[in-house]
């Protein structure tokens, strides 16, 4: 079995990975499992460069296999805001960053509110170069929120082709179109070559 530490304070993320890595010979761990305690900042500019910092980081604590991510939403009427700010957008958490969100695009009409989320997976082992996998997701940020699912600014993502926004799907109707299950499906393949590689398979 590889052991593969699961750079996440999220359990829902961790959720999400165990499901796409099924099948493969791999023991997924959490920073609780190995016992780090240690936050790293998120003081890069792009997602791959905190996405990075942290697999770098968690790896050399660790000594382990580490996969870490990065992911946001940008808004293209604002120039890519929040981006890698998302999770402090406003200097607010919660309901009020949707208002705050929302407030931005006062007067901006539906055809010129496209946004998309982005994921990067910075993947790293000692010995080797960091790989990246990045996935993303198009659609229009609505004008209020609609739905309960999901967490963060899913109940503003409106999905064109879904005609709904994330948090009104189920969550196996996001994981199967979401930023961070595509990055994850071309990091599995990065890991079964790992696996063979260190003879796991
Ligand atoms: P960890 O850093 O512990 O992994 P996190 O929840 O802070 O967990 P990120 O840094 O990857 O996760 O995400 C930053 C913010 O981007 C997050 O707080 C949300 O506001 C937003 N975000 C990311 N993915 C999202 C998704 O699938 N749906 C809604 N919002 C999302």
């Amino acid at each position: 079995m590889l052991p593969l530490l699961v750079a996440t304070r999220n359990p829902g993320k961790l959720c999400e990975y165990a499901q796409i890595f099924a099948g493969l010979n791999i023991e997924l761990r959490t920073l609780t499992d190995v016992g780090i305690d240690d936050e790293v900042e998120e003081t890069g500019a792009t997602f791959a460069e905190n996405a990075r910092l942290k697999a770098e980081t968690y790896m050399q604590l660790s000594g382990l296999p580490t996969l870490a991510d990065d992911s946001g939403l940008e808004v293209a009427a604002l120039n890519g805001a929040p981006g890698v700010y998302s999770a402090r957008y406003g200097g607010v958490t919660g309901r009020a960053q949707l208002e705050y969100l929302l407030k931005q695009l006062e007067d901006v009409p539906f055809h010129n509110r496209v946004a998309r989320f982005v994921c990067c997976i910075a993947l790293a082992r000692p010995g080797y170069a960091i790989e990246y996998t990045e996935g993303t997701l198009s659609g229009v940020i609505e004008f209020e929120p609609r739905g309960e699912g999901g967490f963060g600014y899913d109940p503003l993502f409106y999905v064109l082709d879904a005609h709904m926004t994330l948090a009104e799907m189920t969550p196996e109707q996001k994981n199967a179109i979401s930023h961070r299950a595509v990055a994850a499906q071309a990091a599995r393949e990065i890991l079964a070559r790992w696996q063979i590689e260190s003879g796991a398979a």
